[in-house]
């Protein structure tokens, strides 16, 4: 049973992040970027809670560049981020999953070293029907000497990531962050208006009995992932000798977050509907996020056949098949992927 932390111990995101530049372990202006990303997922919190009394429920009308209809609260969730993060000179450049290129800080704001990916309203599908969604994040550097970032300046593997984490809209508010000194949950307290501190340095359990994935895809899964799972719904009785639970919110952000709280396995595969694309699952702002806050708790995270974060980008939507979770049933699914490719 967690104790609610007391007025007296409460660590603020604020205070977190202060004593995180004190150590020398982030700038100001990443500490900047990280609280204002922080503010515009308070504000988008306020405007899901509202649901149906908000009158941002539904279709927008429109659509993006994955060939998604876009919710209308997907494209208010990138105009918050857009908007909070325009003036404070801390970006030369943002890229988001709504739009099909990245976006320039405005000439008229000064521009700073870092640049921002995120997914606005991951899991959006959901919210029509009150299931939890997220925005996710993940921050570059700008390479040197480059003060207005092009496309090609995101395309960095997920091992250059200097901060990533996500906002779950959930029964609480969440934030969950890593600067690469592990992964840390805030809660929103939503009277003082104000994310605390509520997990340090979260730790994926490297064994697991759960497994989330898409089960009404399976007939088009590849025969590794078709083994793999047929494994797992073998129980104890098969080859693995023990018995699996499944899970499947299809909203990434719920599902990783539970994953980092109890353990368990994430897998959007390949599949014969994806493959040409090269997954479902988008690998700047989804994939590589999600992987760093995994590896950061002590998880793994792999494309099937190669450390997620090593993946070297070809394009702002790149696409990747995902594997990720607890450690030791990660490198399972990878084992059965080596051993079927080395066969064939
Ligand atoms: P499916 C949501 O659209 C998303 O990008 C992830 O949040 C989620 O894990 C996945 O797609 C769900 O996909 O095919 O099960 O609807």
């Amino acid at each position: 049973m967690t104790q609610a932390p007391s007025a007296s111990t409460a660590v603020s995101l604020t205070r977190y992040l202060i004593e995180e530049q004190r150590a020398g372990r982030i700038s100001p202006d990443l500490r900047l970027l990280i609280e204002v990303v922080a503010r515009a997922c308070k504000t988008i919190s306020i405007a899901v809670g509202k649901g149906a009394l908000g009158g941002v429920l539904g279709d927008a009308g429109t659509g993006n560049i994955q060939g998604e209809a876009q919710k209308k609260l997907d494209v208010l969730s990138n105009e918050i981020l857009l908007e909070a993060n325009a003036w404070g000179g801390h970006l030369a450049g943002l890229a988001s999953e709504e739009m099909d290129t990245s976006h320039p800080i405005p000439d008229v704001y000064p521009r700073g070293n870092y640049l921002l990916l995120f997914d606005p309203l991951d899991g959006s599908s959901n919210i029509d029907v009150n299931i939890s969604v997220g925005t996710i994040f993940s921050v570059l550097r700008c390479p040197d000497g480059v003060t207005q970032a092009q496309d090609q300046h995101f395309l960095q593997p997920g091992t250059e990531q200097v901060c990533a984490g996500y906002t779950t809209y959930g029964p609480s508010t969440m934030l969950v962050l890593t600067i690469g000194n592990g992964t840390h949950a805030f809660t929103l307290d939503r009277e003082v208006g104000s994310f605390v501190l509520t997990t340090r340095d979260m730790k994926i359990p490297e064994e697991t009995k759960e497994f989330a994935v898409n089960m009404s895809n399976q007939r088009y899964w590849q025969a590794p992932m078709q083994a793999y799972v047929g494994d797992l719904l073998a129980g104890k009785e098969g080859p693995r000798g023990k018995d699996f639970n499944m899970r499947w919110v299809a909203s990434m952000v719920a599902d990783v977050h539970r994953i980092l709280t109890r353990g368990g396995i994430f897998s959007y595969p390949l599949d014969a509907k994806c493959a040409a694309q090269g997954g479902k699952l988008r690998l700047m702002y989804e994939a590589n996020p999600m992987s760093f806050l995994v590896e950061q708790a002590g998880g793994a995270a792999s494309t099937g056949r190669q450390r997620m974060l090593e993946v070297q980008p070809t394009g702002l939507h790149m696409r990747v098949p995902v594997f990720l979770g607890s450690k030791h049933e990660v490198e399972t699914a990878v084992r059965y992927h080596a051993e079927h490719d080395a066969q064939a």
